[in-house]
């Protein structure tokens, strides 16, 4: 017998469409899976959406609701897991205040969910502590894009679109690897003549794409652009007309932009003035250009400038609102995007509002029939609520969708202050590292069993409809909200029948914001395979291109800002004399929960390496696939040693899909942008050394 089961690859932002087919002989099921043709990959799938099956239907799945008994866990019906969550709960606030319980999220859920958890946070427990993952992943390029464009959505222009520009600047964005099957559209662009700038520390199988590949020193983006700027102004290369029209500030970047010194920025960035000068006169002079930007440039303490500056270069050139020509701040996660727009943000509520605006909360008090007056304000950001977690001012966390104490920087902190908490709620499909530490674990459903709405890269709202029923006792996460809502006696806010019901809600609260969805419902979704946000009303078509004739300030246009050449804190010492950057493989998905329960993906690739140059080892003594200790002011891991020459002699690189004694969150550095709050993920300064000498 075959079953058919049509989805989406709970994976990256592409969300590539697939068919998992499940065939039964003798009792034996074998699994095939079909890529599917879909707008954004065009029936292309990866190695990690052909096997994204494995964890799904994998045994390890959670199936029933899990409460810890003297340090073991067992299985427990779902009116005992509520009973007791509301009984903890109930007893924390009233003790120790509202505040005391924090909510964190993630950027794997669907909008429904994000909508509702936002929700919940600030209805059924009035908590200002709220925040997600998506802070480690989007907040600078989201906090570049709100305050340069007036608006944030990821990619300003439909994805062909890259097959006709003249130019592409990838910054920072490794998409061989990350969002592989996108790779076609910047290989036909390469065939089409666009000439390719690719900025990185390393030369990954993105930059052999390359015609220029600038091999950038780790946190040094932002002086980088300074000096293509400085080489587009004074080659005469500036869109005055534009400018003049479209833009405020310009003024004052130039200014700041003539007391540079071309030489100076090419020896604090590691790259010859002569290519900073090739880059600079090759963008300058295209006919049209996109610059894309991933975690590269925005993991950083100065990610959010570092993207305004690359914005700066699209803005001074007039590259931007046209065919070919625009931004592109590569989203991460499946639902990167749409889990930025509705409300699981410390400082947000849904459709972009703010928690903030006065008119924004009494908006959305309408929707959600409570008073403004008890929407509680703004909270602080992920790593933060970590920091409130360690000084007991937060002591219970409800966390859905995030394995923080792997993906938070600063990991040995993080999971000390978890060990603090009086209570821990996890709602999760797999145990991961954090959900072990949970006193009760709640089951979810995986991607195949999830009906709900998820808003890729290009900002296309996509339906992934359920493909087969929940194993066990699992539960949808809004089912799991609603369950905890009434037994806090807030069920009536929370009476939903399906996703669809919660969308239709999120429309309405959508409706006028930034990211207005309102125009958008599952029958259209159904019937044009996507809708563009935002969209206004019912026959919208949904915006592809933005900014063709105006920004989303008031004013109508975009804003230039001059930056400063920024320094990592962190810098090398004799001690720490190596620059650690981090990032991600083809194989693993983020913190590994999913990736390692796959047989497929563990064999390929079943622990973590760390690439080193080989002039580098040798001077520290250290021979290929040897393990090494590699140490940080803040801790230290044990990986085995890749040498290789594609990265600068100065810097090495560690995966992140790995925990425990493999966990390079362990060395990164907890110091934040102090705007958008990213922590500085991409560089830290550690020592290498030979495990046995
Ligand atoms: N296979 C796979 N794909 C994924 C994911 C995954 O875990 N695995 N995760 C998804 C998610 S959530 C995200 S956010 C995206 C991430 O997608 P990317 O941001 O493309 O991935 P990273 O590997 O984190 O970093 C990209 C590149 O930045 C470079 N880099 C490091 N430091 C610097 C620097 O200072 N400056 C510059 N210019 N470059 C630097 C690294 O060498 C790396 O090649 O991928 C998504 N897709
Ligand atoms: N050093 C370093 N650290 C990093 C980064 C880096 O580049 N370097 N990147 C950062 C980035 S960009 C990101 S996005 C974060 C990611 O960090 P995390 O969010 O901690 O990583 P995940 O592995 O995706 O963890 C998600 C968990 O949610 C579960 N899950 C998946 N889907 C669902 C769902 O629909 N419902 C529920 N309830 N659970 C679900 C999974 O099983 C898994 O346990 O890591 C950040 N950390
Ligand atoms: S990981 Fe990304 S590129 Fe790969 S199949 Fe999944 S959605 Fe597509
Ligand atoms: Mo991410």
């Amino acid at each position: 017998m075959e079953t058919v089961m049509e989805t989406q690859c709970p994976f990256c932002s592409v969300q590539c469409k697939m068919q998992v087919i499940e065939k039964k002989e003798s009792g034996l099921k074998t699994y095939k899976v079909l890529p599917k043709q879909n707008a954004a990959s065009e029936g292309r799938l990866c190695i990690k959406g052909m096997n994204a099956y494995q964890h799904a239907l994998s045994g390890e799945r959670i199936t029933t609701p899990l409460i810890k008994k003297d340090g073991v866990f067992m299985p427990a019906t779902w009116e005992e897991a509520y009973a007791l969550i509301a009984t903890e709960f109930s007893r924390i606030q009233s003790e120790f205040g509202r505040d005391a319980i924090g909510v964190y999220g993630g950027g794997s859920l669907t909008n429904e969910t994000s909508y509702l958890l936002g929700k919940f946070a600030r209805v059924a427990l009035q908590t200002k502590y709220i925040d997600y993952n998506g802070r480690f992943c989007m907040s600078a390029a989201a906090t570049a894009g709100n305050k340069a464009f007036g608006i944030d959505r990821g990619l300003t222009n439909p994805l062909p679109e890259v097959r006709q520009s003249d130019c592409l600047i990838l910054a920072g964005t490794n998409i061989a690897e990350c969002q592989p099957t996108l790779m076609p559209y910047f290989t036909d662009a390469k065939k089409n003549g666009a000439y390719i700038i690719v900025i990185d520390p390393r030369n990954t199988l993105t930059a052999e794409l390359a015609d220029l590949h600038l091999k950038v020193k780790p946190g040094m983006d932002a002086a980088l652009a300074n000096g293509l700027l400085k080489v587009i102004i004074d080659g005469g290369y500036a869109d005055e007309l534009f400018l003049e029209k479209r833009t405020n500030g310009f003024e004052e970047v130039k200014a700041h932009i003539d007391t540079l010194d071309l030489a100076k920025l090419a020896s604090i960035t590691g790259v010859p003035a002569e290519d900073i000068q090739e880059a600079g006169k090759r963008f300058g002079k295209a006919a049209s250009g996109m610059i894309l930007t991933a975690r590269g440039v925005e993991q950083q303490t100065d990610g959010y400038m570092a993207v305004r500056n690359f914005i700066n270069i699209l803005l001074v050139t007039g590259k931007i609102g046209k065919v070919g020509s625009g931004y592109g701040a590569v989203t991460g996660q499946a639902n990167g995007q749409g889990g930025r727009e509705h409300g699981q943000k410390a400082d947000q509520l849904p459709g972009y509002r703010s928690i903030e605006n006065l008119e924004d909360r009494a908006y959305i008090a309408g929707v959600w029939g409570v008073e403004p007056d008890d929407l509680p304000g703004k909270g602080v950001s992920a790593y933060e609520m970590m920091e409130k977690v360690h000084e007991r001012e937060i002591c219970t966390l409800f966390l859905m969708g995030s394995n923080p104490i792997v993906s938070n920087p600063n990991a040995n902190f993080v999971e000390e202050g978890l060990r603090k908490l009086d209570f821990l709620v996890v709602a999760d499909m797999l145990m991961s590292e954090t959900a072990q530490m949970a006193d009760v674990i709640l089951p979810t459903s995986s991607y195949l069993e999830n009906e709900g709405t998820l808003t890729n890269l290009e900002g296309r709202v996509l339906l992934r409809e359920a493909a087969r029923p929940v194993p066990g006792f699992v539960k949808q996460d809004w089912e799991v909200l609603s369950g905890v809502a009434e037994l806090l006696e807030k069920g009536s806010y929370f009476s939903y029948s399906s996703a669809e019901h919660i969308f239709e809600e999120l429309r309405v609260a959508s409706r006028g914001g930034l990211a207005d969805y309102y125009g958008i419902t599952y029958d259209r979704l159904r019937k044009e395979e996507g809708v563009y946000w935002p969209c206004p009303s019912i026959d919208h078509p949904g915006e592809k291109r933005l900014f063709e004739t105006s920004f989303a300030h008031s004013d109508g246009k975009a804003a230039l800002i001059p930056v400063d050449n920024h320094f990592p804190k962190e810098q090398t010492s004799e001690e720490f004399s190596l620059y650690l950057t981090t990032g991600r493989v083809l194989g693993h998905y983020l913190t590994g929960v999913q990736t390692r329960k796959s047989p497929t993906l563990e064999a390929r690739q079943f622990e973590s390496f760390i690439e080193i140059h080989p002039k580098t080892a040798r001077k520290l003594n250290i021979r290929d696939e040897t393990l090494v200790k590699v140490k940080s002011r803040r801790g230290e891991i044990v990986v085995r040693s890749k040498l290789t020459a594609s990265i600068r002699e100065d810097t090495v690189f560690v995966p992140m899909h790995w925990s425990g004694i493999q966990n390079i969150n362990k060395l990164t550095n907890e110091e934040l942008d102090p705007t958008c709050k990213m922590p500085g993920f991409k560089v830290c300064a550690v020592s290498v050394t030979p495990l046995l000498t």
